[in-house]
């Protein structure tokens, strides 16, 4: 059985966000790196709207949607099923907490984390300016941590996973800014799990991918490294 095909950007926090979500679930797939500037067409071809991740299945399904490769990768009928449902969330009230965060990111903080970043492209603001918007999920995100070790509970869970991407991508568009002065439990928080085993796993630095090229898997790590 040909494993699962995975389309993935390094530097693209909804991939990373894929493959964390790959790496929790134990799920092997092969590796296909790619750059936005030159998207392979066997890329566009899965998925024509072009976005990365994408995620091709043995059966052909394509799922194109970073969140539900998340799922995809924790879903019941996975070989270790007991160890999912801290991440899923216990109760409904922590299900609907884990989407209506990652919904926040990826809908609010999101566009104002890229206008932030490359400021110059968006004149209409000065960056500071784009800095507070972004800022207010940043409140909220520490006010989470102020009541409990992770963003949900104490536990880890997939809202940690879904958004650490991103928060790592903000704190890096300056160096200068030292956000642990104001969020000081978000700081933490971002330095335990990007020094986790699992995160350095993510970041793994694969080559671009090429028709042809022999497969690269993700579980195995010693091939990519
Ligand atoms: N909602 C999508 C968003 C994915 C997305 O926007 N990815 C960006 C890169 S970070 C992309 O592929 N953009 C296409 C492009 O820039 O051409 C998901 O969660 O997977």
């Amino acid at each position: 059985m040909p494993l699962p095909i995975l389309y993935t950007f390094r530097r693209c926090p909804y991939a990373m966000r894929a493959r964390l979500g790959l790496l929790l679930g134990q799920r092997n797939v092969d590796i296909r790196e790619i750059t936005l500037k030159a998207k392979p067409e066997a890329l566009l071809q899965a998925s024509p709207k072009g976005t990365v991740p994408v995620l091709v299945l043995s059966d052909g399904q394509v799922i194109s949607e970073s969140l539900e490769i998340m799922r995809w990768a924790l879903s019941s009928n996975n070989p270790l099923p007991h160890a999912y449902p801290p991440l899923l969330g216990q109760t409904v009230d922590e299900q609907e907490q884990i989407a209506h965060l990652i919904h926040q990111n990826d809908h609010e903080f999101k566009p104002w984390l890229d206008k932030y970043k490359y400021a110059d492209r968006y004149p209409a603001q000065s960056q500071t300016d784009y800095f507070r918007s972004a800022s207010e999920f940043l409140n909220t995100l520490e006010t989470y941590l102020n009541r409990h070790r992770y963003l949900v509970n104490d536990q880890l869970s997939l809202a940690d996973y879904a958004i650490v991407p991103f928060i790592r991508q903000f704190n890096a568009v300056d160096p200068k800014r030292d956000l642990s002065l104001s969020y000081p439990r978000l700081m933490a928080w971002l330095n335990e799990l990007t020094s986790s085993e699992i995160f350095t796993q993510a970041m793994n630095k694969y080559v671009i991918w090429e028709a042809g090229q022999s497969q690269i898997s993700l579980l195995d790590i010693n091939v990519t490294r």
